[in-house]
This record gives C-alpha cells, sequence and structure tokens, in this order.
C-alpha cells in the first residue's frame, strides 16, 4: 500500500531502524492502509525533519509513526512542529537496550503529546495497528478489516501449549 496516496507516514531516524519499523509498515500492508516510508533523522537531517513534519498534514497525512533509537528526539521534534498524531516507537539502542529511547520518547512535557508504544517490534506493530485504529474510527470498510484481523488473532491462539 505503499503507491496509494499515504494516510500513515512511517519515519525514523537512520537505516539500521528500518528492522525494527518494517513491523509497523508490514501491519499497514496487511490492513490496506496506504502509508510511506521514509528516514528523517532529527540530529543529521534536521532540515528534512522540519520539511517533512511541517508539509505532513498539508499533504494527506492523518497520522505519523515515527521510531528512534538512543537520544530519540525525532518523535518528539515532529509532534513539536505538526498537529497531527505521533506514534513513537523506541528503537532497542546496542548501549542500554533501548530504555534511552524509551525515555527519550515518552518524557515530554506537558503540551506536546507523543503516544509512545512498546521497545522494538512489539512497538512498532502496535503503532502500525494503533495508526489503524484511529483511522478506522472514520473508516467503516477499515474498521472491519480491523476487527477481522483481530479476530483471526484470537483464533490463532491455542488453548494448550504443543
Ligand atoms: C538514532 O540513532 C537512530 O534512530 C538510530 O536508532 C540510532 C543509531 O543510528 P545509526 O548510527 O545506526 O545510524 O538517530
Amino acid at each position: 500500500m505503499t503507491g496509494d496516496i499515504p494516510l500513515v507516514g512511517i519515519i525514523m531516524g537512520s537505516q539500521s531502524d528500518w528492522d525494527t519499523m518494517r513491523h509497523a509498515a508490514d501491519i499497514l500492508d496487511t490492513l490496506g492502509v496506504p502509508h510511506e516510508v521514509k528516514i528523517v533523522s532529527a540530529h543529521r537531517t534536521p532540515q528534512r525533519l522540519y520539511d517533512y513534519a511541517q508539509a505532513a498534514k498539508e499533504r494527506g497525512l492523518k497520522v505519523v509513526v515515527a521510531g528512534a533509537g538512543g537520544a530519540a528526539h525525532l518523535p518528539g521534534m515532529t509532534a513539536a512542529l505538526t498537529p497531527l498524531p505521533v506514534l513513537g516507537v523506541p528503537v532497542q539502542s546496542k548501549a542500554l537496550s533501548g530504555q534511552d529511547s524509551l525515555l527519550s520518547i515518552a518524557q515530554m512535557p506537558g503540551g506536546v503529546p507523543v503516544g509512545t508504544l512498546a521497545i522494538g517490534k512489539a512497538g512498532a506493530k502496535n503503532a502500525g495497528l494503533l495508526a489503524a485504529a484511529i483511522l478506522a474510527a472514520f473508516d467503516e470498510d477499515l474498521a472491519g478489516r480491523l476487527d477481522d484481523w483481530r479476530a483471526e488473532q484470537t483464533a490463532a491462539v491455542a488453548e494448550e501449549p504443543s
């Protein structure tokens, strides 16, 4: 679903974040939610960040999913520059296993919210699901696909371990 006009922008601080952030893209693909994927670093490409965040709403995006690791300023800076909801994914860092990323993203000052997910793959997957749920509030077809996905997940849980 990267060909259609994107509703969700997935951004990440580095190529090295893609192994984590691909899980947000995968779930949006599964649910048929048009999205785009970009590398936008708060530290290495600050002008790209400004340009992306300031144009995001005007371009038709509805939700931004931002993943970063370490001193993870990308989600917070994005939230400061766009009125769109921003979902932050703490990428698991090498030095501190993502605790640094988590606290950098979660501990925003009051007034500039970032919806912070779990560290790593689970957080990226849930960010995709949460972005879809936000859009589904205004899209009955998508709401149906999300219900179906959740029902399949429930049906796939065995009652006993094999
Ligand atoms: C952050 O620094 C990125 O989000 C990434 O998680 C981390 C390390 O980046 P690389 O040195 O691997 O490019 O900005």
